[in-house]
């Protein structure tokens, strides 16, 4: 992966960092009114693959579920539309104020809103992928993976050898409850079972590169590690220890990284302000 490519990647995890940071600010103090599921620390997933998967000028289906800002951002999705859901604008939002952080939804980038019950984007997504056979990519986390209905769908995609990636954002986390106390076996493993491609990764750009060979062309899952940030719902810290992608990347690219930083922070800073000046 050349460093052009990393630089591309980091600009839009900056985006959805600095996005996330002020969602933040703003849910502390009050001026976002509803719960909101932030995705800082997990944003190199989306980064990547959507730089990837646009490179190949593919414009998948998109299924996320609630921790989906990132995800709404890397694939394209207007700033100030996700702005305005989470401040839940009537006027101006996409769904009428009744969407939600946890259900963000676009026609423009094709990407379907989640239902908030976990998992469930997996079999529906498999449906839109097998009715349609467009391109598909389907993510989920590490607990919607262990969901009944995630997993006989998972059989039938590979049955089908649906145009489909699945991607696990895997924090490691249900809520607080660790993996490890949940269960004693690997998602990518499961998805070999099923007779797909699997594998289990980390967030680092340069890891997710590796698979884009196999991107559509057969179904596939990656189980990508990451970290959250900040809590499951809401504006707070569990722990100071955990381990930021973002500044990594900030850190190899050097004082490439803290410009585009600081330029990206000013951008997303002011398409804030200006969104709340409207309301
Ligand atoms: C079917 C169902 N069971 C339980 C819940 C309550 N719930 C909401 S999010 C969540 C944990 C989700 O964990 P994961 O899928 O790993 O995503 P993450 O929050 O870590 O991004 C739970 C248990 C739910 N929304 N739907
Ligand atoms: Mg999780």
């Amino acid at each position: 992966m050349d460093k052009k490519l990393r630089i591309k990647v980091f600009e839009k995890a900056s985006l959805c960092r600095n996005f996330e940071i002020n969602a933040f600010n703003y849910s502390k103090n009050r001026t976002i009114k509803i719960p909101i599921y932030l995705s800082a620390g997990q944003e190199f997933t989306p980064a990547t693959l959507s730089t990837l998967i646009f490179n190949k000028k593919i414009k998948p289906l998109i299924f996320a579920q609630h921790r989906c800002h990132s995800t709404y951002l890397s694939f394209g999705g207007k700033i100030e539309n996700l702005i305005v859901e989470l401040l839940g604008n009537y006027r101006l939002s996409n769904t009428r104020g009744m969407g939600g952080s946890a259900s963000i939804y676009s026609k423009e980038i094709k990407m379907y809103g989640h239902d908030g019950h976990m998992g469930t984007q997996v079999p529906i997504g498999i449906g839109a992928c097998f009715t349609s056979r467009k391109p598909t990519i389907v993510f989920m986390g590490d607990a919607s993976a262990e969901e009944d209905y995630v997993l006989g769908a998972l059989g039938w995609a590979s049955v089908k050898k649906l145009p489909i990636l699945f991607i696990v954002e895997d924090n490691n986390l249900s809520i607080l409850t660790e993996k490890k106390v949940r269960r004693n076996w690997h998602m990518h493993e499961v998805a070999r079972s099923f007779k797909m491609r699997g594998y289990d990764l980390n967030d680092n750009p340069k890891e997710i590169y590796k698979y884009q060979k196999y991107f559509f062309k057969e179904p596939m899952l990656l189980n990508i590690n990451t970290n959250r940030l900040f809590w499951h719902a809401g504006a707070g810290k569990d722990s100071d220890e955990i381990f930021d992608r973002y500044l990594n990347e900030k850190k190899y690219l050097g004082s490439i990284g803290e410009r585009i930083d600081k330029k990206i922070k000013q951008k997303v800073d002011e398409i804030w302000r200006k969104q709340l000046e409207k309301l």
